[in-house]
Parts: C-alpha cells; sequence; structure tokens
C-alpha cells in the first residue's frame, strides 16, 4: 500500500493521475499548503524539500520517495507500466519526463509567480516566463505532429506534462492555436484514471470560469510565494 501526500496542483495531480492509471491501491493524505504543513518536522522526514508530493511505500519498509518525477519512475516500475523497459524505450519516456521536470514545471511556475502571484507586477520577469512557456509547448506541439504520444506509447511522460500544461491559461501562456498539442490535451483529459487523478485530494473549481474561487487561490498562494 503506498500513502500518498499531496494537494490540489500539478505536481501533486502527476502522482495520483500515475497511481490511477496503474491502478496501485493508495491512501490519501492532504497537505494544506496554506498552512505551510510541508514545512513540519514530521512531513520532512518524509521529503526533505518541503514540499508536495511524496509517497510512503509501506510494502518496502515504509520507504518514502519525493520529487514528482521519481515518484512516477518509482510507481511505474511497481506497477511494470507506463514505462518500458528496453533501453531505448525508457530512456525516450525519461527523456521528455525530464523536459517537464526542468522545463515545462519550472517555467510556468515562475509565470504563475510573476503573472498571478507576485507582490509587485515586473513585465520583463513576466514575458520572460511566459514566453519560455510558449516556447517549450512549441516543442511539446513540434513532437506531438510527429507522435501520438510524447515517446512511444502512452506513458509517465504525457502524464507529467499534461498535469501542467493543461493549467495553461492560469500561466497566462496561449496554447489554443497549437493543434497537435490540443488533440493530445483532449484525449488525455478524457481518460477516466486522469479525471479521477485531477480530483486528489479535492476537486478545484474551474479558476477560469469562477472568479471567486481564483480570487481565493491567488490569495493563498501569494501568501506563500511571500512566506
Ligand atoms: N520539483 C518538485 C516541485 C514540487 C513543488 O514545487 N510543489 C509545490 C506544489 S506544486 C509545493 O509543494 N509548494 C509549496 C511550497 O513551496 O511550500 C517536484 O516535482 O516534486
Amino acid at each position: 500500500m503506498i500513502d500518498l501526500y499531496t494537494a490540489s496542483t500539478p505536481n501533486g495531480w502527476k502522482a495520483s493521475v500515475t497511481l490511477e492509471e496503474l491502478a496501485l491501491p493508495y491512501t490519501v493524505h492532504a497537505v494544506d499548503l496554506s498552512k505551510g504543513e510541508q514545512k513540519s518536522e514530521a512531513y520532512l522526514a518524509i521529503n526533505p524539500n518541503g514540499r508536495i508530493p511524496a509517497i510512503v511505500d509501506r510494502a518496502n519498509g515504509d520507504f518514502a520517495v519525493f520529487e514528482s518525477g521519481a515518484i512516477m519512475i518509482y510507481l511505474a516500475e511497481i506497477a511494470g507500466q507506463l514505462l518500458p523497459s528496453d533501453r531505448k524505450g525508457r530512456s525516450r519516456v525519461i527523456q521528455w519526463l525530464m523536459f517537464q521536470m526542468s522545463g515545462i514545471g519550472p517555467m510556468m511556475g515562475q509565470a504563475n509567480v510573476f503573472y498571478r502571484y507576485f507582490p509587485e507586477k515586473i513585465p520583463a520577469a513576466i514575458s520572460r516566463y511566459q514566453n519560455e512557456s510558449r516556447r517549450l509547448f512549441e516543442v511539446l506541439d513540434r513532437r506531438l505532429g510527429q507522435s501520438e504520444w510524447l515517446a512511444d506509447d502512452y506513458s509517465i511522460a504525457d502524464i507529467a506534462n499534461w498535469c501542467w500544461v493543461r493549467t495553461y491559461k492560469w500561466s497566462g501562456v496561449e496554447a489554443d492555436d497549437l493543434v497537435n498539442l490540443k488533440r493530445w490535451r483532449d484525449a488525455i483529459r478524457d481518460r477516466p484514471a486522469v479525471q479521477r487523478g485531477i480530483e486528489v485530494p479535492v476537486r478545484v473549481a474551474n479558476l477560469e470560469q469562477d472568479p471567486a474561487a481564483a480570487q481565493a487561490f491567488a490569495e493563498r498562494a501569494r501568501n506563500s510565494v511571500q512566506r
């Protein structure tokens, strides 16, 4: 049994969607980021970085794993799915997973900080992170014009990138004109396991369609960024 420590954010969904896709049994522990629970001593013993997500594998000597990409690899290896074992196939998945971990996630994350949460509006910082996010979307779009999925078959690389790309409007980055990316986004959105995974630990309102929810969400994130 896996214990999952998470919150309703793109990095959290990467773990819960993977668990749902692999049909692995797990127990959810919601971490309240606005209360700083991720920085408690008890949580730091699981994830020294004080961020979500993290897992503890009770069937493997209470082994703890942090960093969402490492969690996805660990879970895929338990189930023997979503990550091929041949060297080239495995490398292709890991390349697109690392592309998300080092590119899409950090750039969209910083776009959110400067576009939505930072107390000052710094236009150069906003456009730097939005433009770089857009450039990375174009890399994905080009790849998805050549291939149904980012690697060979549907994999943890698709889940990782999708969990972030789906929030493009919150980052203020245009993506509706990227037709291959849209085809892929819609295909992943329609998977039942994905729909379950993005409701963990709680379903979040569509922030673009619910201004009150958007304001409350931004306020919590703003406090967290300032802390
Ligand atoms: N590289 C980490 C990033 C994790 C991360 O930034 N998590 C955010 C939520 S998406 C978080 O816990 N933020 C709370 C904080 O920074 O205190 C991963 O991929 O697991």
